[in-house]
């Protein structure tokens, strides 16, 4: 059943005007409840595997999902990041279990997004992470971008909505996101390669506005911040005790290009031209991870099930698909992939 849009008229509004929306309450916190206790036992299960290696002493089986990972990381960084790299995976690989395919096709998030989207034919994107940021780490501090900057250029004027579900309250403490009001309606901007952790960055003189002009988007949980895919945004170091743990899924219209129906294989047989290329044959906006259909009134046969979502992400992260020219910045050299790409844009 399609469920009925969940934002009112002004909150649309607002969004389109300002390029983000704060909305404290899509879920009820207890509806990320199962998200955040099978991605604890997955935590579990890959601490005990190194255990069983002997490569891990002390599995910290007695801290909480927002303690536990940070415990096993003080112990030994090699450990904390080998959990890290599982749950985020290569290319969108990674977690991808019944619990998170609920979030991502959850009704309260499909009204809200339906709601932005102003219809009910919702492609989520293959373009989703998994971010846990450690306390006192500089991993998973992310420098100023659009998410556009990764996404192919024949999709930079159509709308992809980011929404950034935090697991945790997310505050200015544990290093929730700054977001820069107002500056999605121009173009993408330049990005550099070479951020942290291979993220691509936009220098502070080439952001479309003053970046003290950037609002601090907390955001409780069970609450989700929307954005554009030409916003500017970025997020602050984890000065807290705890993780702090989001995901961050990526939803657009089913007439906006994507991969939906479409094996790895396929493109991969076409999938090294340059950016013009991309355009004319209307790929894609990120090529090599799967998208997939969430909510359909016309073709309702058509929604993605669990078992076909899970078959999808592992059958392009298994592909070694040549998606050489998607987005190609200047410092960037020929045929090279991405920043980001493998290190959970
Ligand atoms: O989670 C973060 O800290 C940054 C998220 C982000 O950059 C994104 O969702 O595009």
């Amino acid at each position: 059943m399609i469920p009925p849009r969940s934002l009112s008229a002004e909150q649309v509004a607002s969004f389109h005007e300002l390029g983000y929306l704060i909305v404290p309450d899509v879920f009820d916190p207890a509806d990320l409840e199962p998200l955040r206790q099978e991605m604890h036992r997955e935590i579990g299960r890959k601490a005990a595997a190194l255990q069983a290696a002997g490569k891990l002493s002390q599995l910290h089986a007695d801290l909480g999902f927002d303690h536990q990972l940070a415990a096993i990381q003080r112990d030994s960084a090699e450990n904390g990041e080998a959990i890290i790299k599982h749950l985020e995976g290569l290319r969108g690989g990674g977690f991808h279990a019944p619990e998170m395919f609920e979030v991502i096709a959850h009704p309260k998030m499909q009204a809200a997004v339906g709601s932005l989207l102003r219809t009910e034919e919702i492609v989520a994107s293959s373009v989703y992470r998994i971010r846990p940021k450690l306390p006192n780490s500089g991993r998973g501090i992310v420098p100023w971008h659009q998410d556009s900057g990764y996404f192919a250029t024949h999709c930079d004027t159509q709308l992809i909505i980011t929404c950034w579900v935090p697991l945790v309250d997310a505050t200015v403490e544990n290093g929730c996101m700054q977001i820069l009001p107002r500056a999605h309606l121009g173009k993408v901007v330049k990005h550099n390669t070479g951020g942290n952790a291979g993220f691509l960055v936009i220098k502070d003189e080439d952001l479309p506005d003053d970046p003290r002009k950037a609002i601090t988007a907390a955001c409780p949980r069970g609450g989700v911040v929307f954005m554009t895919n030409r916003t500017p945004h970025c997020s602050t170091p984890n000065t807290s005790d705890h993780i702090r743990w989001s995901v961050d899924l990526r939803y657009q219209s089913a007439t906006t290009p994507s991969n939906v129906g479409l094996e790895p294989a396929a493109i991969a047989a076409d999938g090294t031209a340059d950016d013009d290329f991309y355009a004319k044959v209307n790929v894609a906006c990120y090529p090599p991870e799967a998208d997939f259909l969430v909510s359909s009134r016309q073709h309702p046969e058509l929604v993605t099930t669990y078992a076909e979502y899970s078959r999808r992400r592992e059958i392009y992260d298994r592909t070694k698909s040549e998606f050489s020219a998607y987005r190609r910045w200047r410092d960037q050299p020929a045929a090279a992939e991405p920043a980001g790409a493998r290190t959970g844009h």
